[in-house]
């Protein structure tokens, strides 16, 4: 596995272009992501999990978010930033996973000050406990100083507004942690309206880009983002999982309804474009030159 997708990404963040991301749960999500026109995909804890009906805390193993995050990579040529949750544990598992996700092809690697085992930030009424800022930023630094390409993208999230920790708290670990070694920080909140956000990204004096994940203040656009400045990745973590629950639901409900398939057939995609998305055409060039 090359590293140049970590290079890629760094300096495409040294550059002028606000990022965009989405999240994703496997490669063919990624895929779909790449072709339309994004930046990065966001190898999703949540969604990850979710693709294997369980919640976001730190249930699923670091191997099962290993191997979609690399599944994603063998197929994609847009950078993967790698949700890390917790770094499955303390700094000695942040250097297992930094060496399996800089192997598996991952260009970011992104970390939260939650306590292992984390819950997921969005829950109302979730347990938001967070480690000491010494002890995260211990992570940080095993990560900056694991990783083999010195461009493998370090992002630091700090989770002091989900905890709600405040302003002057999430401030000051996101500092401590760029001290650390962190390139970027991630500061998420699940306040309905961007104003809380938008203070942090005011009152921001570090050099280390911040990265923003909308979900829950979705009308920040992108315009917004850019005005605000200091803000070089945003994060749409969700809203492909939740289209895809969607459009299932209301495809089943019809097949049900109808006792059948034919009132649903011409209202979704071919089979010819599973074909397309799974590099059919390529497979079939290897067949004629090496099928002997
Ligand atoms: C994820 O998509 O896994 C995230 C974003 O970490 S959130 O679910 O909002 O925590
Ligand atoms: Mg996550």
């Amino acid at each position: 596995m090359s590293y140049e997708q970590a290079t890629r990404l760094r300096s495409r963040i040294a550059g002028q272009k606000l990022l965009t991301g989405v999240g994703v749960r496997d490669a063919l999500e990624a895929k779909l992501v790449g072709q339309a026109g994004f930046d990065f995909v966001w190898s999703s804890g949540f969604a990850i999990s979710a693709s294997y009906g369980v919640p976001d805390a730190s249930l699923i193993s670091m191997t099962q978010v290993l191997e979609a995050t690399r599944s994603m990579a063998e197929v994609i040529d847009i950078p993967i930033v790698a949700d890390c949750d917790t770094g499955f544990g303390n700094a000695i598992n942040v250097i297992y996973a930094v060496k399996k996700f800089e192997d598996a092809g991952a260009a970011a690697i992104c970390m939260e000050d939650k306590r292992f085992p984390k819950d997921t930030s969005l829950l109302p009424g979730g347990r938001q406990e967070l480690v000491s800022v010494e002890e995260f930023s211990g992570k940080v630094q095993a990560a900056v100083e694991t990783r083999k390409n010195k461009d493998l993208v370090i992002i630091a999230r700090t989770e002091a507004l989900i905890a709600g920790w405040g302003q002057e708290e999430a401030l000051k670990r996101a500092h401590h942690y760029e001290e650390a070694g962190a390139d970027c920080i991630l500061i998420h909140s699940k306040s309905k309206t961007p104003d809380e956000i938008l203070e942090f990204i005011s009152r921001w004096e570090g050099k280390a880009p911040l990265v923003i994940v909308p979900t829950n203040y979705p009308s920040l656009t992108e315009a917004d983002v850019q005005r605000a400045g200091k803000v070089k990745l945003v994060i749409y973590a969700n809203q492909i999982l939740r289209a895809a629950i969607g459009a299932q639901q209301t495809i089943l409900a019809e097949m049900k309804k109808a006792g059948g398939i034919h009132t649903v057939d011409g209202a979704i995609p071919p089979v010819s474009r599973v074909f397309e998305l799974q590099d059919v055409s390529g497979m079939k060039k290897d067949e004629q030159k090496y099928l002997r």
